[in-house]
């Protein structure tokens, strides 16, 4: 038991970051089954986490984090470089300097009376010549839970980076959870990621947003290749062959619920089937036949709970059985959990997310109703527990990809789907792209913000480069996936969903997959390619012919406005916005006054 390395650097830095800590002691995770049970025996002791039912819940636990640290906190996420034009202007940026100085203040003492964990883990499979190795230190049992199932953990990782390997250096401390000490930081240049004073998910499993987004995407513009917040899956057409594709939609817009989708009846018996190959994450790069091959670098899940049931979304409700690690859910006096949209109507009694009493009629100071889930609560689950997982979600080579698919929460404006006519335009899709802001992160609720690629919050270096790295990359894929955009969230005057989504969004992906396959036509209008009404399948659904034409029809007068808005953001982003978005936004233009 524990783990073994004879890498001297990496025993000179962990030496190092104890003695800023001053944890009590030091372990080293070999990733076992049995150093897991160990330490959930021991956070169950001290309160870190509460068992739940083991005969309905087998292997699940529970965690609550603290009232002020729900979510990923962006305003205190900094990307620390020496140029502050490499980072800025939509990530806040420290020098590297003034970075390592004010967390240092942060970090010492922090671990005292706490062991400091050596977490190895590998983003993507062990071995792959995709695979990123990184050393995270932790004082959360917590963490070293979560990321046994995020990522690839344990001794094999310490194998693979060896005497002279290369590892991210990670680390993380809750220390005392304060707000105003709450920083997440990331120093691209030295492969370093530093994160204090919070417990919660994207801010401290810092294999995920941390490693895979911002600092592999500063690796990917410099060596070549993508790293995106995209779900990646694979549906099956009914003569077995399958088409892959990944889809960016910011965070809380239906990545997970896409990736693992069951289609409708009618589309089911024509033979149809989705395998998930990620719900979150995708890294691409561009293979020996030219298409772009994608892999998810995790091995886990950590998913949006609200609104997950037997209905939207049955594959997850299925894979959180067992060994799942539920956060900031209602605990539920069976031992069980809840949230809502579950299938179960509320229980009579249960404890909120807070910690307190809750029964359904519970209110707030000002009579509404309180939540019994955190809108932002989550589970966190071995991907292979998920019945439609992809057999090639381990294949180091990764997947073929045929479609991109850009979407997000916009209640006006876009249509269900259109289609770019080519790459350039389809970057200008991508990086023009808008959602109304979720309890994924802290901020105003509703507000529409621009989301390019659903990266605002996760590229690693500056907005205007990272459009530049997508205009470069096109021109690297002799087979480049064709680029389409969606919207499951428009609304009616009564503020309804129009589309209703989950499941039925595979009659929109038919439609994407048969464009690639060049087997159906489309409409041409000024913002691109939409659907004949008659060419997605509505057999089944209840939906009235003027509520397809009104999800598919293009306002131009309010495309014309959202040009305007366009032009301010790019201007907003400085002189690294390459012209051809420019160029593209005066074509658009041109062709909505024809
Ligand atoms: P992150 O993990 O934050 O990156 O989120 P995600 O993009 O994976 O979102 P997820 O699939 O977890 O969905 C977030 C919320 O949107 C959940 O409450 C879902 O129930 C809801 N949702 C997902 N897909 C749809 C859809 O097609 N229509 C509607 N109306 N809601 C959806
Ligand atoms: C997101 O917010 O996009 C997530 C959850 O996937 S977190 O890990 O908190 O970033
Ligand atoms: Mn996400």
């Amino acid at each position: 038991m524990a783990g073994r390395s004879d890498n001297k650097t990496m025993q000179d830095w962990v030496k190092e970051m104890a003695e800023m800590c001053q944890p009590d002691s030091i372990y080293w995770c070999d990733g076992s089954d049995e150093e897991a049970a160990k330490l959930t025996k021991e956070a169950l002791a001290s309160g870190e986490l509460i068992e739940l039912n083991q005969e309905l819940l087998p292997g699940c636990v529970y965690h609550r984090t603290a009232l002020n640290d729900v979510a990923r906190t962006e305003n205190l996420t900094f990307v620390c470089t020496d140029v502050k034009d490499d980072a800025t202007p939509i990530n806040n940026w420290k020098s590297r300097e003034d970075g390592y100085a004010e967390c240092r203040e942060f970090f010492k003492g922090s671990m005292k009376g706490r062991t400091m964990y050596v977490v190895p883990f590998s983003m993507g499979p062990v071995g792959s010549p995709f695979a990123k190795y990184g050393i995270e230190l932790t004082d959360s049992i917590y963490v070293v839970l979560n990321m046994k199932i995020m990522t690839h953990m344990g001794q094999k990782v310490l194998d693979a980076v060896g005497a002279n390997g290369e590892f991210t250096k990670c680390l993380h401390s809750k220390a005392q959870l304060d707000l105003e000490k709450r920083r997440i930081m990331h120093f691209p240049e030295d492969n370093t990621i530093w994160s204090v004073n919070s417990g919660y998910g994207g801010n401290v499993l810092l294999g995920k947003k941390c490693l895979a987004l911002r600092i592999a995407s500063w690796l990917g513009k410099k060596e070549g290749w993508m790293a995106e917040h995209m779900l990646i899956l694979g549906v099956e057409y009914p003569d077995k062959h399958i088409e892959y594709l990944a889809a960016a939609f910011p965070s809380a817009c239906g990545k997970t619920n896409l990736a693992m989708l069951i289609p409708p009846e009618g589309l089911k018996a024509k033979g149809f089937k989705v395998w998930t190959v990620g719900d979150d994450i995708a890294w691409l790069r561009v293979g020996e036949d030219g298409r772009l091959w994608a892999v998810n670098p995790e091995a886990g899940c950590f998913g949006v709970a609200p609104g997950t049931s037997m209905k939207t979304n049955p594959n997850m409700m299925l894979a959180v059985q067992k060994n799942t690690i539920f956060t900031n859910v209602l605990l539920k006096d069976d031992g069980t959990v809840w949230w809502e949209g579950h299938d179960d109507p509320a229980p009579a009694h249960g404890i909120d997310w807070t910690g307190k009493e809750w029964t359904p009629d519970t209110k707030d100071k000002d009579g509404k109703p309180v939540d019994g889930a955190n809108a932002n609560s989550r589970f966190t689950v071995p991907i292979k527990q998920v019945p439609c997982v992809s057999s090639e979600v381990d294949n180091p080579k990764g997947v073929p990809i045929s479609a991109f698919v850009f979407g997000g929460r916009r209640a006006r404006l876009a249509p269900l789907v259109y289609q770019a006519t080519d790459w350039e335009h389809g970057t200008y899709v991508g990086a023009t792209m808008a959602s109304e802001r979720t309890a994924a992160q802290y901020g105003k609720q509703g507000e529409v913000r621009r989301d390019p690629m659903a990266m605002a919050p996760f590229v690693g270096y500056a907005m205007g480069d990272y459009f530049q790295h997508w205009l470069d990359m096109g021109k690297k894929i002799k087979n480049p996936p064709k680029i389409f955009n969606v919207n499951w969230f428009r609304r009616d005057e009564n503020n309804k969903f129009m589309w209703p989504g989950y499941g039925d969004n595979m009659r929109v992906l038919e439609w994407i997959l048969d464009r690639c396959r060049g087997d159906v036509d489309a409409v041409e209008t000024p913002i691109g390619f939409v659907p004949k009404e008659s060419d997605i399948d509505t057999t089944g659904l209840d939906i009235k012919p003027e509520t397809m034409k009104a999800l598919l029809a293009i306002d131009t007068k309010e495309w014309e406005v959202e040009c305007d808005g366009v032009e301010e953001f790019f201007k907003s982003l400085g002189p690294r916005v390459p012209k051809e978005m420019f160029s593209q936004l005066e074509a658009l233009r041109a062709r909505l006054k024809k």
